[in-house]
């Protein structure tokens, strides 16, 4: 008999469809699914067989999206945490006709447009880079801030939901606990999560692992959580409406699913609820493919395809999206007619466009710690880059974006009116948020917190890389002279570690990520003006605690003109007559003790020196070969300072020179201590040098 849905909740508008045919388009996801990764002898079919009657409903009732333009600004998202389930999202959306079955047959090869974990590709409904396991649904939370920021400022008529699916792994991540209690605490109602919940991880059932109650602890954090059988489609869609009707808090759907549904043995026994089908082809796994196809209603011989009354109901699904997009493109077009000013800067928010700023106009005390100079900006910035979301893991004060903060106000619950995420002490929680709304797009996220802890940030930090996605980071402390906070908040290797994917290409062939790391206060405005410009890829400032002396200008020039010249990723901050004796290289607070040490060299020795101000090093290697042989001369030695590990600067100095750095973790005393000890000064500068040319 076939089950008519009855429609009887409707906040949304329920596209009319029979349950039969979400199971047997369901059951299509895990026929191409498990083909999928029989065929590439390689992947993970269980899981995604359990999930497929969740993202069938979704795909088909609920998510909003313009068939003909995926991209389309006012689309529901739907962010994938378990990327290796990406069989079953190549797969729905193959029945959306955004995959063919040949883009299907070649997943996980090379050049195919079906990686292996779903790589960000939204022409084609990717919305993200998912694979390490928690990220994908953080993300989800950054994207529904970033429309309740939106929204705050242009109106509910452009509001949309975000969806997400997380599995057992996603759930065991500790970043879980930031993305559930951040959604929970701004009572994100334009969230909804499936949580994927078979009992069955990759090397053991859950049960060896926790016992936790995954409810309970969401609603401790504020969610609406709903437990229902995962694979029954009018249970997902009695899910789904009360999830529409929530207004104040997250919603939470736990659909308890059965891994490697349908699969069936050789003697066509059931073979489900096994841990093997986790990351197998289901005939390595112990199952048989021929027999579960057919089980499953298909046909062994020919997988890889849409059983034609699936195809026709996606047709009239489909039909369905387009007239709800022509009736959202209609309200728009209305509120922009009605709304000139607020249409203009919407679209300026969507094309990252942001208003011509006078930089040179900013203004720094004497002396600024970079991290200060960089709270002026970040307050010049305010009001005039609209759209920037600025962010702090509890440390706006000492990461000085509190520049902005004291501008705005933070986020909270039912109030998006201010431009400040206040994200707690969750450094990676932060940073794949910051990925989400950078997804999401029409918002520029910043965010900040000490240098040492990017290493808590990193796997997000390598994500937005990989996605190419503008999110800029303020590390401020540096380097040693954190001083007497001690050798656990004093970075040392962090800077050669972020600066690795300064080197890395990413495969639109540039550098994945800039890495700037500013001399002085004008430097930072510089700095920040190549961060703001640099729309295709991650940008990180990293800045000092302690007070700078400010580079000396040139003769006939002013301290910011001269800075602009870090653009070129390394130029001659000082210089001297004819060809220099040495060349002295550094970035960061150390550029300023080169000016001492050559002040020595000069006076005592008669050292003709240069000093080279090098913001990055990948920006420098950019520059044409004739600049890079201007400001490093061959035949000149070299001398670099660093307070970071000495390979930070090898790249530059190489076999030329010497470069001196730290060669252990800092210790627990006063900074300026600490510079003597470590011989961070003008005479050890002075002494190395004479040491290196053996005077
Ligand atoms: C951060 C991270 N750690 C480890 C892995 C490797 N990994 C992939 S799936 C998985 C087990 C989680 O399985 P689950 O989320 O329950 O998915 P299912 O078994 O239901 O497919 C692991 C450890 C990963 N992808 N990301």
């Amino acid at each position: 008999m076939v089950f008519k849905f009855q429609r009887t909740v409707h906040k949304t508008d329920l596209i009319p469809m029979d349950i039969k045919i979400h199971q047997r388009a369901a059951d299509n996801i895990r026929i191409l699914s498990a083909a999928m990764v029989e065929k590439a002898k390689s992947g993970h079919p269980g899981g995604a067989m359990g999930g497929a009657d969740y993202l069938e409903i979704l795909y088909s009732r609920y998510l909003n999206f313009d068939p003909d333009d995926m991209a389309w600004p006012l689309r529901d998202r739907f962010f994938l945490d378990p990327g290796h389930m990406s069989p079953m999202l190549y797969s729905v959306l193959a029945l959306t006709g955004h995959y063919t079955m040949d883009d299907l047959r070649n997943f996980r090869q090379w050049g195919s447009i079906t990686p292996g974990h779903p790589e960000l590709n939204v022409s084609r409904g990717i919305e993200n880079t998912s694979g390490p396991l928690g990220q994908g649904h953080t993300n989800a939370v950054g994207a529904a801030i970033a429309e309740r920021f939106l929204v705050a400022r242009f109106g509910e008529w452009m509001a949309h939901r975000t969806y997400s699916f997380i599995s057992d792994g996603g759930v065991q991540e500790e970043i879980s606990q930031g993305a559930g209690r951040m959604a929970g605490y701004l009572g994100l109602s334009n969230l909804i999560m499936f949580y994927d919940s078979n009992d069955i991880q990759l090397s053991s059932e859950t049960a060896v692992v926790t016992d936790e109650d995954t409810a309970k602890k969401y609603e401790a954090w504020n969610w609406h959580v709903i437990t229902i059988d995962g694979n029954d489609p009018r249970q997902i869609l009695d899910a789904m409406e009360k999830a529409h009707g929530e207004t104040g808090r997250p919603t939470l759907i736990i659909g308890k699913t059965i891994m490697g549904k349908g699969a069936v043995d050789e003697n066509g026994q059931p073979f489900e609820r096994q841990t093997s089908t986790h990351g197998m082809p289901l005939s390595s796994a112990g199952a048989s493919f021929e027999k579960t196809v057919a089980n499953l209603g298909g046909d062994p011989k020919n997988p890889f395809a849409i059983f034609p009354e699936v195809e026709e109901a996606y047709r009239k699904v489909l039909d369905e999206k387009r007239k709800k997009v022509a009736e959202k493109k209609k309200a728009q077009a209305g509120w922009e007619k009605a709304n000139p000013g607020l249409a203009k800067k919407y679209r300026e928010f969507l094309e990252g466009r942001v208003p011509e700023i006078d930089f040179s106009a900013i203004t720094h005390k004497p002396g600024s710690p970079t991290r200060g100079a960089s709270g002026v900006v970040l307050s010049h910035l305010f009001g005039q880059v609209e759209q920037m979301i600025v962010a702090s893991a509890d440390l706006s004060n000492s990461d000085k974006t509190d520049g902005f903060l004291k501008k705005t106000t933070p986020f909270t619950r039912g109030d998006f009116s201010g431009s400040f995420l206040q994200a707690g002490v969750s450094e990676l929680t932060m940073a794949a948020v910051a990925n989400g709304m950078a997804l999401h797009g029409g918002v520029i996220p910043v965010i900040g917190t000490f240098f040492v802890f990017s290493d808590y940030m990193k796997p997000a930090v390598r994500l937005a890389a990989l996605m190419e996605l503008p999110v800029r980071y303020v590390w401020t402390h540096d380097a040693f002279r954190v001083g007497e906070d001690g050798p656990t908040h004093q970075p040392v290797e962090q800077e050669a570690q972020i600066r690795l994917l300064e080197h890395l290409k990413n495969h639109h062939g540039k550098r994945a990520m800039m890495v700037l790391r500013p001399a002085d206060a004008a430097e930072t405005t510089v700095a920040w003006k190549m961060a703001l410009e640099n729309n295709t890829t991650p940008t990180a400032l990293i800045l000092s605690r302690q007070g700078i002396r400010d580079l000396p200008a040139r003769p006939g020039s002013d301290r910011y003109t001269d800075a602009l010249q870090a653009t070129f990723g390394a130029y001659i901050a000082r210089d001297c007559e004819g060809t220099p004796d040495v060349i002295l290289l550094a970035s960061g607070s150390e550029v300023s003790t080169l000016f001492e040490g050559a002040d020595l060299l000069e006076e005592k020795r008669g050292v003709k020196t240069r000093i080279v101000s090098v913001i990055s090093e990948g920006i420098f290697r950019d520059q044409d070969r004739g600049y890079q042989d201007m400001v490093l001369p061959a035949g000149v030695p070299l001398f670099g300072l660093t307070a970071g590990l000495p390979v930070t600067l090898q790249g530059l100095v190489g076999e030329r020179g010497k470069v001196f750095g730290m060669e252990s973790f800092g210790f627990s005393a006063p900074y300026q201590v600490l510079d003597e000890k470590l011989g961070f000064t003008g005479q050890n500068v002075f002494e190395q040098v004479v040491g290196l040319l053996g005077l």
